[in-house]
C-alpha cells in the first residue's frame, strides 16, 4: 500500500493547528483516528495484504497512529495553556497598587453641641425628649399659647403637611422643638426637668437662616421653681459649654407666646479675642400659666422656666464660623477642621 507518512503528519498538523476550540480539534482527531477516519481504514485494509506485508505496512500504520495521537496531544495541551493563560489575565490583580485607604468618619459640628449639651445639662439632672418631627397644629401652636393669627401659624414662616392627622388636626413640619416638651409634660408627673434637641423647620432661608435647623430647648417645672432657678441653670451651663469662667449674661425684657415674663439672653466674653460684645443666644421664660395647664398641670401648684437655643448659633460662636450655610454644604474641607 502506498501511502507517505509525511503528508498524513503535515495534514493531521495542519488541521489540528486550524482547530480553535476543543469541539473542532475533536472533529479533526475524527478524520484521522475516527471509525471513518483515514489511518483506521488504513488499518482495515492490512487485511487484504499477505503476513510479510501485513508486519511491515502494519507497523508503519501503527506508528503513524501514534505520532498523529502525539500531535494531538501536544495541541491539546497548546489549547488548555491558552486558556489557562486567558483567564490569568483577565483575573490579574497587580499586588503592586497602593491600598485604597479607609476614610474616617466625623461627627458634625452640630450634632457635637447637640452631644455636648446633652451633656452638661445631663450632668444636672435634665433628662432628654425625644419627639416626631411631623406634628400637629394643636402641639406645636395652640399648646403653646399661640394665638389662631399668629403670623407664625400662616404658610408664609411654617411647612404644612397636605393631611390631617387621625383626629382631623392640620400636620406641620415642627417649627420649634417645644411641642416635644407637651407630649414629655403630659406623660410625666412633675418635677419635670427636660431638655428637647432636634431639628426644626422654618420657611427662611439667608446667611443667617436655614429651613432646616436644629434647636435645643430647656424645661424645668416644679412647685417652687423661679426666675432666679433660670438665671442660675443658663449662666452656669454657658460658662461651661463656652469654657470660660468669667463669661457674663444678661436677661433683657422680651416677648414669647409661650412664657410670661420672657427675654432674651446675651451672654458676653470679658477675655479673649470676643470680648467686649454682647451676643444673643437665647430666648427664655417663666412658663405661661395657660401652657403649664396644657400640659395638664394646675398653674395655681406648679410653676418653672423654658428657654430655647439655636444649636447652630451655639456651634458658631464657640467656633467663630460666620456663615450658617457652611453646616449644610457638606464641603469636607470645612468638615474636617471639626472631625
Ligand atoms: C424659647 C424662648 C422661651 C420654650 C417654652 C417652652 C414650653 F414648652 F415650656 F412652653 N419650651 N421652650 C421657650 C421659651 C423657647 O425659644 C427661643
Amino acid at each position: 500500500m502506498t501511502f507517505s507518512v509525511e503528508d498524513f503528519i503535515a495534514r493531521a498538523q495542519s488541521q489540528f493547528a486550524e482547530a480553535q476550540d476543543a469541539a473542532s480539534l475533536e472533529n479533526a482527531k475524527a478524520r484521522f483516528l475516527g471509525k471513518q477516519g483515514e489511518i483506521t481504514a488504513l488499518l482495515k485494509g492490512l487485511a487484504s495484504l499477505s503476513p510479510e506485508e501485513k508486519k511491515e505496512e502494519g507497523a508503519r500504520i501503527n506508528q503513524l497512529k501514534r505520532q498523529v495521537e502525539d500531535l494531538l496531544n501536544a495541541r491539546r495541551a497548546e489549547m488548555a495553556q491558552a486558556e489557562l493563560t486567558k483567564k490569568l489575565t483577565a483575573e490579574a490583580i497587580d499586588v503592586t497598587l497602593p491600598g485604597r485607604g479607609r476614610a474616617m468618619g466625623g461627627i458634625h459640628p452640630v450634632i457635637q453641641t447637640w452631644q455636648r449639651v446633652e451633656q452638661i445639662f445631663g450632668s444636672i439632672g435634665f433628662g432628654v425628649a425625644n419627639g416626631p418631627e411631623i406634628e400637629n397644629d394643636w402641639t406645636n401652636f395652640t399648646a403653646l399659647n399661640s394665638p389662631e393669627n399668629h403670623p407664625a401659624r400662616s404658610m408664609h414662616d411654617t411647612f404644612y403637611i397636605d393631611m390631617n392627622d387621625d383626629k382631623g388636626l392640620p400636620l406641620l413640619l415642627r417649627t420649634h422643638t417645644s411641642p416635644m416638651q407637651v407630649r414629655y409634660a403630659r406623660m410625666h408627673k412633675p418635677p419635670i426637668k427636660v431638655i428637647a434637641p432636634g431639628r426644626t423647620y422654618r420657611v427662611d432661608s439667608d446667611a443667617t437662616h436655614s429651613p432646616m435647623f436644629h434647636q435645643v430647648e430647656g424645661l424645668w417645672i416644679a412647685e417652687d421653681i423661679s426666675f432666679a432657678d433660670l438665671k442660675g441653670v443658663y449662666t452656669d451651663f454657658l460658662r461651661t459649654f463656652f469654657e470660660s469662667d468669667d463669661l457674663v449674661v444678661r436677661f433683657r425684657p422680651s416677648f414669647f407666646p409661650f412664657t410670661e415674663p420672657s427675654a432674651e439672653i446675651d451672654m458676653m466674653f470679658t477675655s479673649g479675642p470676643n470680648q467686649g460684645k454682647w451676643l444673643e443666644i437665647s430666648g427664655c421664660g417663666q412658663v405661661h400659666p395657660n401652657v403649664v395647664r396644657n400640659f395638664g398641670l394646675d398653674p395655681e401648684q406648679y410653676i418653672g422656666f423654658a428657654f430655647g437655643s439655636g444649636l447652630e448659633r451655639l456651634t458658631m460662636l464657640r467656633y467663630g464660623v460666620n456663615d450658617l450655610r457652611l453646616f449644610y454644604e457638606g464641603d469636607l474641607r470645612f468638615l474636617r477642621q471639626f472631625a
